[in-house]
C-alpha cells in the first residue's frame, strides 16, 4: 500500500517541491496550506499524473483550525507515515533592538507553535501504529545567530531543539525524527522576509549559485527511504560556497 506524507506549507519552495519528489517516489499527498487556490491548482496537477492527493486549508497558527482539519481527514488516510513540518518564514532583518513585535509573534506563532501544533496532532497516531517519521524544517540559521537574523535564527533553534526533544521522548517506539536545515534555498522565502521587496530578496542569491526546493525535497526524501533500522537525526545542507549562515563567498 502506498505510504502518506502529510506536507505543511505546500504551496511554495520546499514544501511544493516535496510534494513533487514524494509523489514520484509513489507516497499520497496529503497537501496543507493557507492559499486554497493554490492547493486546488496542485491537486488538480499531482491528480492527473496518477497521485492520490487531499488538500487541507488552513493556517498553521490557528490551533482550533488545524484541529477540525486534521479531524476531517478521512478514515483511508489517517495513517500518516511521514510528517514534513515545513510551513515557516522570516520576517525582516532589522537589529533586534528595532525589530517587529507583529513580525517576532508571526514567526513565533508559525515557525515554533504552528510545528508543535501539528506534531501534537499527529504523532499520537504514528505513536499508537509504532511506525511513522516526523521530518521537521530547520535553517543553518538555528546553528547559529546571524546579524539581523535574531528572532528568526531562535526560532529555527527552537526547531532544533523541539525535534531533539521529540526524539528522545519517541527512542521506544519506531518512529523516527529528522531535522533537515537548509542554508541558502532561493524559493519566496527572501520575498516574504523583506515584505515583497523583490529586487532586495534577488540580492540574497547575487554571485552564488543558492539551492533549490528541490535539493531540499531529494534530502528529505532520502531521510524519508532510509532503511527501518536507520534513523537520519540532523542534516545541514549548504550551497557550495556557503560555510555557515554568516560567511557565503560571492563571485563579482
Ligand atoms: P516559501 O516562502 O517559498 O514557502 C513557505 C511556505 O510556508 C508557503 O507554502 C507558505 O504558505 C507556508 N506558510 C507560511 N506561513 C504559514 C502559516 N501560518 N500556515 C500555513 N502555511 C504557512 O519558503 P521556503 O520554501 O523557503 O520555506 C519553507 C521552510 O523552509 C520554512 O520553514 C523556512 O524557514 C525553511 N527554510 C528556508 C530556507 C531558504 O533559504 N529558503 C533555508 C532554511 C530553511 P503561504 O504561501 O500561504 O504563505
Ligand atoms: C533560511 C536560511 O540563512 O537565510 O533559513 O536564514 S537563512
Amino acid at each position: 500500500m502506498n505510504k502518506i506524507v502529510l506536507i505543511t506549507g505546500a504551496t511554495s519552495g520546499i514544501g511544493e517541491a516535496c510534494a513533487s519528489k514524494f509523489a514520484q517516489a509513489g507516497y499520497k499527498l496529503i497537501l496543507t496550506g493557507r492559499n486554497a487556490d493554490k492547493l486546488a491548482q496542485l491537486q488538480h496537477v499531482f491528480t492527473s499524473k496518477g497521485t492520490s492527493v487531499i488538500t487541507l486549508n488552513f493556517d498553521v497558527r490557528d490551533r482550533d483550525s488545524a484541529k477540525a482539519a486534521i479531524a476531517s481527514i478521512p478514515d483511508e488516510w489517517k495513517n500518516i507515515d511521514i510528517l514534513i513540518n515545513n510551513a515557516g518564514l522570516a520576517l525582516g532583518l532589522e537589529p533586534e533592538y528595532q525589530g517587529d513585535f507583529s513580525d517576532w509573534d508571526t514567526m513565533i506563532d508559525t515557525n515554533i507553535k504552528g510545528l508543535l501544533t501539528m506534531t501534537r496532532l499527529i504523532v499520537p497516531g504514528m505513536v499508537e501504529r509504532d511506525k511513522g517519521h516526523v521530518i521537521n524544517i530547520g535553517s543553518v540559521a538555528g546553528e547559529a545567530a546571524y546579524a539581523g537574523g535574531n528572532v528568526y535564527c531562535a526560532t529555527k533553534a527552537a526547531v532544533k531543539t523541539i525535534s531533539d526533544g521529540l526524539r528522545i521522548d519517541l527512542a521506544h517506539t519506531a518512529v523516527k525524527v529528522t531535522t533537515v536545515k537548509p542554508g541558502l534555498v532561493e524559493t519566496n522565502f527572501s520575498n516574504t522576509r523583506f515584505h515583497g521587496d523583490n529586487e532586495r530578496a534577488d540580492n540574497v542569491y547575487k554571485g552564488i549559485t543558492p539551492l533549490t526546493g528541490e535539493d531540499i525535497a531529494d534530502v528529505a526524501l532520502y531521510a524519508a527511504q532510509a532503511p527501518a533500522h536507520v534513523q537520519i537525526a540532523e542534516i545541514l545542507v549548504l550551497a557550495t560556497h556557503q560555510a555557515n549562515g554568516s560567511i557565503i563567498y560571492r563571485q563579482k
